[in-house]
C-alpha cells in the first residue's frame, strides 16, 4: 500500500514531481468557460451552473438571500457555535500581529519618504462545494481580509444538487464578515469575480482553494485581478525519529490523506523500525475511516516512507519538496527549525498534530502547495494589503541631487525628464511652494 524506499528510489521523483494530470485538456476547456462568462454575464453563469453542477436557477437566485441565511442560522447546533466562536478568535488574534502601517520618515538630505499601506477595496473569496466544503476554511481566508480592513469580502460557492449552500459555510461566511454570497462555482465563478456580470461586481484580488478548473481560471485572470496563490491538492510531509509515536505519525498521514485522492502523504525517517511500524499502523488505522477508498488512494500514488541516512538528509529532502504542511516528530525539534527553508507551515513536536492548525491554532490554513512554498507565503493579512510609496523633497535636496538625476536622465536619452528637475533649479519658484 505504502512503500519504504531509499532517497535515491525512483518512486520518490515521481511522488516529487506533482505534476497535475490532464491539465492542458483542463486549459482549454478552462478558456472556453471564461470566454463564454465574459461574454455572456448572469445568463452564461445559470448555463454554466445548469451544466456543470446540475441546477437550474435565474439569474435573481445566484444571490444567496437574507432568508437563505436565517434558514441557515436554525439548522446549526450549539457546539458548532461555540466551535467556531474559538475558531473566530484565535484566527484574528494571530492575524492582528501580522498588521503593518504606514510610515513616512525624513532622511538628512532633505527628503522625506514614505510608504502608505492601504487594504484592497474588494475580494472574492472562492469556496469549494460538495464533499470539500468546509466552513474552516470561510474563516481562513475571510477573517484575514477582515483584519487587513477589506470593505467588501464576496463568497462564491457552487451549490449542491438540491440548489442549496451548505448552512455550516453559510453561518460562517457571516461570522467572518462577508458581505455577499454568490451561490456560483467553478472557472465561470472566477470569471464572474473577475471581469463581472450583471449582478456580480468584479474584485480586485481573487483567493480561496478550488479545484483544478478554479486554479487554472486563477491563473488566467491574474492581471485583470491579483490572485493569492495557484493551490493544488493538500499535503503533509512528517520528518520523525526514534521517538515518536507511530501511531501519531500514521494518523497525521492520513488526515491529509482523506483530503484527496491526490493528496501527498510522506514520512521522512533515518530509523527502520518506525518506518516498518508506520507502514502498519497505516493499514490498520485506514481500515477505520469512513474515506479510506479515498486516503487509501492518495498513499498508494502520492504517498512514501523514505528512510534517510541521518536527520540532515531527512531535512534537505524535506527542503526539496516544500511541503503544505512539515511536521516534526523528533526530539528537541527547536533544534531543526533554523534548517527548514521551504514549507506552508511547520508543525513541532507531538503534540502538534496538523489538524490543529487546519482549525484553531490561528494562521491561516490556506498554504502553499506543490512545491510552491519556494516562493509563496500562507495566505494572511499582507495577501490584503497594498502599497504605494511617498516622496517629498525640498528645494535643497533636489538642488544636491540634480546633477546626478540629470546624468542620468541624458544617458538615457530623456531630454524633458532632465529638464523637470533643471527647471527647479533655475530661478525661484512660483506658486505655494515659494512661501
Ligand atoms: N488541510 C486542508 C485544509 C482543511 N482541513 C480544511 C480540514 N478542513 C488544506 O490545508
Ligand atoms: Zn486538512
Amino acid at each position: 500500500m505504502i512503500q519504504i524506499v531509499g532517497p535515491e528510489d525512483p518512486l520518490l521523483e515521481q511522488v516529487f514531481s506533482r505534476h497535475p494530470a490532464g491539465r492542458e485538456e483542463a486549459l482549454n476547456r478552462v478558456k472556453e468557460i471564461l470566454a463564454e462568462v465574459k461574454a455572456g454575464g448572469d445568463a452564461a453563469l445559470c448555463a454554466c451552473t445548469a451544466r456543470f453542477d446540475g441546477v437550474t436557477l435565474t439569474a435573481a437566485e445566484l444571490k444567496v438571500s437574507r432568508e437563505e441565511m436565517a434558514a441557515a442560522r436554525e439548522q446549526v447546533n450549539a457546539h458548532f457555535l461555540t466551535a467556531l466562536e474559538m475558531a473566530v478568535k484565535n484566527i484574528t488574534a494571530y492575524h492582528r500581529r501580522q498588521l503593518s502601517g504606514s510610515w513616512m520618515e525624513p532622511d538628512a538630505r532633505g527628503m522625506l519618504l514614505g510608504q502608505l499601506v492601504r487594504p484592497l477595496h474588494r475580494v472574492g473569496v472562492y469556496v469549494p462545494g460538495g464533499r470539500a466544503a468546509y466552513p474552516s476554511s470561510v474563516l481562513m481566508n475571510a477573517l484575514p481580509a477582515r483584519v487587513a480592513g477589506v470593505k467588501e469580502i464576496v463568497m462564491v460557492t457552487p451549490p449542491g444538487s438540491d440548489g442549496k449552500i451548505n448552512p455550516h459555510v453559510l453561518v460562517a461566511a457571516e461570522r467572518a464578515g462577508i458581505t455577499e454570497i454568490y451561490r456560483v462555482g467553478g472557472a465561470q465563478a472566477v470569471a464572474a469575480l473577475a471581469w463581472g456580470t450583471e449582478s456580480i461586481r468584479p474584485v480586485d484580488k481573487i483567493v480561496g482553494p478550488g479545484n483544478l478548473y478554479v486554479t487554472l481560471a486563477k491563473q488566467q485572470v491574474y492581471g485583470v485581478v491579483d490572485i493569492d496563490m495557484l493551490a493544488g491538492p493538500s499535503e503533509v510531509l512528517v520528518v520523525a525519529d526514534e521517538t515518536a509515536d507511530p501511531r501519531f505519525v500514521a494518523a497525521d498521514m492520513l488526515s491529509q490523506a482523506e483530503h484527496d485522492p491526490l493528496s501527498a502523504a510522506l514520512l521522512l525517517t533515518p530509523d527502520a523500525g518506525l518506518a516498518r511500524a508506520v507502514q502498519e499502523e497505516l493499514r490498520r488505522q485506514l481500515a477505520g475511516l469512513s474515506r479510506r477508498e479515498i486516503a487509501a488512494a492518495a498513499l498508494r500514488d502520492h504517498g512514501a516512507i523514505v528512510l534517510t541516512r541521518d536527520m540532515e538528509q531527512a531535512l534537505d529532502l524535506a527542503n526539496r519538496f516544500a511541503p503544505e504542511h512539515l511536521e516534526l516528530l523528533v526530539r528537541d525539534p527547536f533544534r531543526w527549525l533554523g534548517r527548514i527553508r521551504a514549507a506552508g507551515a511547520v508543525f513541532l513536536g507531538a503534540f502538534a498534530p496538523e489538524p490543529l492548525g487546519d482549525y484553531l491554532a490561528g494562521p491561516s490554513h490556506v498554504l502553499p502547495t506543490g512545491g510552491t512554498a519556494r516562493f509563496y507565503s500562507p495566505l494572511g493579512v499582507d495577501t490584503f494589503l497594498k502599497k504605494t510609496s511617498v516622496i517629498s523633497c525640498s528645494r535643497e535636496a533636489l538642488l544636491e541631487m540634480a546633477p546626478h538625476i540629470t546624468c542620468l536622465a541624458r544617458l538615457e536619452g530623456l531630454d524633458a525628464h532632465a529638464r523637470s528637475v533643471e527647471m527647479r533649479l533655475e530661478k525661484p519658484p512660483t506658486g505655494p511652494a515659494a512661501e
